[in-house]
């Protein structure tokens, strides 16, 4: 054996990349999207869509990475995953893993189109028949609520976010604008040249929210999983608060209860309510829940396939949240785009962990442009059977829709400090 040398048989011969397209379209709302075609012709998408900072995204792909795409073998996903993290020098931040979410999609697509199945297969098969889907409910006051959650009943969610107006704050997080209409659709990106300024105040909401939802199980039963999104907006003591004066209406979770930089502040949440926790929305790697996931601080993790590097980067995520009995619960608002919601579902069907899925469904423009195969009955999604994501891009209609600034909106205090949105 002595003067053994590493060889290596390649089993097939490499597949290259041709093209890789930055495509930024605006139908219902901002999406950035890249296409990425192999010399076989295979094409592949990912969604790279960073709400309100679409652009950063768009230029970091074409300046920055679609050069060190062409050429490399469209097959190495991990090893491209890799190279574009670690060549970089500068490591993670939102817009550089939406970047690398976008290729690692669009090259799981491929992969999985190469082989003729949709891409859950690939990462391990159907570990459930359907994926439970939560819907985004809203009111300015408990009948439009009741209303809401009528709604989507009547849609086929079998689990219902709560989110509700407080009396002395004008505009809410969550609560849609009730123009006709546009009356469950909730979009906080606002197409005007500066952000939308909102007003906040956390002892009024604190006040409130229980007997919203004293009043929505009254209404409902105590069956209906029922979930709120506290955006990030309490202290830890606040929120240690609301967590124990909700326990009596067993939400399924309290989501981003304190500012996300923070893991110790989830720590103290923890010590005073069995309330569960989720939270990630605005993480972008695993190193954001070191000590969430270690310490069993959360229940539920948040992140966006989009915005955490991709399919990649998740499952590496996920399998560690579930050494601790922490489960799924993936970002799905609507600037997900239809990709990075499809990315989601191949993985939420996969693993073991799930959880819960967010959908918020997207309008009929975003459709047109984006045409899916995924199916929602019975408060069950599923991401269908075609080969890969199972999501072609008409680029034709996506030409119809340019970019169209938009911002997300800040928050102040009454006295005018700027507070977290
Ligand atoms: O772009 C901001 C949205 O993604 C965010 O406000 C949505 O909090 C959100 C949620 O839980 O869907
Ligand atoms: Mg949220």
């Amino acid at each position: 054996m002595s003067g053994r040398t590493l060889s290596h048989r390649p089993e097939r011969r490499p597949v290259k990349i041709v093209a890789a397209e930055v495509i930024v379209t605006s139908p219902n709302r901002n999406f950035v999207t890249l296409k990425i075609t192999t010399e076989d012709g295979i094409t592949g998408l990912g969604d790279g869509t960073l709400n309100g900072r679409e652009l950063s995204v768009a230029s970091y792909l074409t300046d920055h990475v679609v050069p060190l795409l062409l050429g490399r073998d469209a097959h190495r996903i991990e090893d491209t995953w890799q190279y574009l993290y670690r060549s970089a020098y500068w490591r993670r931040g939102p817009v550089t893993m939406a970047a690398i979410a976008a290729v690692d999609v669009a090259l799981w697509d491929i992969k999985a189109k190469a082989a003729g199945m949709p891409l859950y297969q690939l990462l391990g098969g159907a570990s459930r028949n359907g994926i439970m889907a939560y819907g985004h409910a809203s009111g300015r006051d408990l009948p439009e609520l009741f209303d809401s959650v009528r709604k989507h009943l009547a849609l086929g969610f079998r689990s219902i976010r709560i989110q509700t107006s407080v009396p002395g704050i004008d505009a809410v997080y969550g609560v849609a604008a009730q123009t006709e209409g546009e009356r469950y659709d909730y979009e906080p990106a606002q197409r005007t040249p500066l952000p939308v300024e909102e007003d906040w105040d956390t002892r009024a909401y604190l006040r409130h929210l229980p007997g919203v939802f004293e009043a929505v199980r009254n209404e409902f039963g105590p069956e209906l999983p029922l979930l709120h999104d506290g955006h990030h907006r309490m202290t830890p003591i606040q929120a240690a608060r609301l967590g124990r004066d909700l326990e009596p209406y067993d939400l399924f979770w309290l989501e981003d209860c304190t500012p996300a930089e923070n893991q110790e502040a989830l720590r103290l949440v923890r010590q005073h309510t069995t309330t569960p926790l989720a939270i990630g929305e605005v993480f972008n790697t695993v190193w954001d829940y070191q000590t969430l996931i270690r310490e069993q601080l959360i229940d539920y993790v948040r992140s966006a396939v989009t915005h955490t590097g991709g399919i990649t980067a998740m499952r590496k995520l996920l399998d560690f949240a579930a050494q601790y009995q922490i489960k799924s619960g993936i970002h799905g608002p609507t600037d997900i785009s239809p990709v990075g919601m499809a990315a989601a579902l191949h993985l939420d069907l996969a693993i073991h962990n799930f959880g819960i899925q967010e959908y918020m469904q997207h309008g009929p423009l975003t459709d047109e442009v984006f045409r899916q195969s995924f199916t929602f009955a019975d408060g069950y999604l599923h991401p269908g059977e075609q080969p890969g994501l199972g999501v072609e891009l008409d680029e034709q209609a996506a030409a119809r829709f340019p970019y169209v600034a938009a911002y997300l909106p800040v928050n102040r205090l009454k006295d005018g400090t700027v507070h977290d949105w």
